[in-house]
């Protein structure tokens, strides 16, 4: 009888400091900087740029790119092995896809899901292919000679990769795409005669956004990295990104700001840059922004589609101030 009324009491006493402790929390969620909704989110891990610049030098040793190339075959099943050992669901998309000259291109779109199963989902992209032509170059002798593609392509490619690495280690809340797009630098070069047409470029992220590998997929938002490991680059707010997703586009440079990336996001609108997210947003559908160089005097950088497109212009800064920052918004997901 006594041992039974203690024992109440005990339990009487534990529920009330439960619930006093509980409201406690609530009081100071509400009040503190720190919610109780930020601590549950899962801690953004560090973001390694030596490991990123590793898997740009990979891809880059396998040569350009160049759909229907055997370092494009072979770089591909680099590419699809990287997330798998990562612990990525790997989806392989194998499309003929038809260049402006009529040209066949037997294009390969590189999926990596983490959480296929999750309705919460953000997809983050990048193209893998490089470009055939170097038309840009300043030496004339060169300009049919194909890019390397360290900064315009491989780039994006491996800080994903670090990207992918980092979720197998410790997931974020959300489910996470990892999109490697083929034949985005396939655009007529400088010098055709004929038309030139936005739709001669991202042809890999045309075809996804009619035919995504999972039938009926979405995602909250995307986001597209490209040309995002050049020394000295900034990264202003793109026009198409601010027109389709400015949400994201908000969400994106707060979050670098907070990070301390302020030098390299700024916070000011851009050009618009005709790239693979147009097509996502237009097509698919799904908000989507454009990481990418374009400053008045940068522009795309001078080595842009050029052959001096190489690993010296490449800057482990640069691709730690994005690689961060993406880990940063997706960690910050719930
Ligand atoms: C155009 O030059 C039309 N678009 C730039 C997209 C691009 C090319 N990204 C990488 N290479
Ligand atoms: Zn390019």
């Amino acid at each position: 009888m006594k041992i039974h009324a203690i024992l109440a009491e005990a339990a009487f006493l534990a529920v009330a400091l439960c619930l006093s402790s509980c409201n406690m929390g609530k009081e100071k969620a509400k009040t503190g900087t720190k919610t109780a909704a930020d601590a549950a989110i899962i801690a953004p891990p560090s973001f390694n740029a030596d490991s990123a610049y590793q898997y740009v030098k990979a891809q880059v040793d396998f040569g350009p790119r160049t759909p229907n190339s055997k370092a494009h075959k072979e770089c591909g099943d680099y590419l699809a092995g990287k997330l798998e050992s990562f612990g990525a669901v790997v989806a392989n998309q194998y499309a003929d896809l038809t260049m402006f000259d009529g040209t066949r291109l037997k294009a390969r779109n590189i999926i990596g899901s983490y959480k296929p199963e999750s309705k919460k989902r953000v997809a983050l992209f990048a193209h893998w292919d490089t470009r055939p032509w170097a038309d840009k170059d300043p030496d004339e002798s060169k300009r049919n000679t194909p890019v390397l593609g360290a900064n315009d392509g491989a780039s994006g490619v491996g800080v994903l990769l670090e990207v992918a690495r980092l979720m197998q280690e410790k997931a974020p809340f959300i489910g996470v795409d990892i999109i490697f797009f083929d034949a985005e630098d396939c655009g007529a070069p400088d010098t055709y005669q004929g038309r030139h047409e936005e739709e001669h470029w991202c042809l890999g992220s045309q075809y996804w956004s009619r035919f995504p590998h999972v039938q009926g997929y979405n995602a909250r938002f995307g986001i597209l990295l490209d040309m995002v490991g050049g020394r000295n680059a900034t990264f202003y707010q793109e026009a198409y990104s601010l027109q389709y997703a400015g949400s994201v586009v908000e969400k994106v440079w707060a979050k670098a700001m907070e990070a301390g990336y302020g030098p390299y996001f700024i916070p000011e609108r851009g050009g618009a840059v005709t790239d693979d997210h147009l097509f996502v947003n237009r097509i698919a559908r799904i908000p989507t922004i454009d990481i990418i160089p374009m400053d008045e005097t940068y522009g795309f950088g001078d080595f842009w589609h050029t052959t001096g497109d190489n690993m010296d212009v490449i800057d482990k800064n640069t691709l730690k101030a994005v690689g961060q920052t993406v880990i940063e918004v997706i960690y910050n997901e719930k």
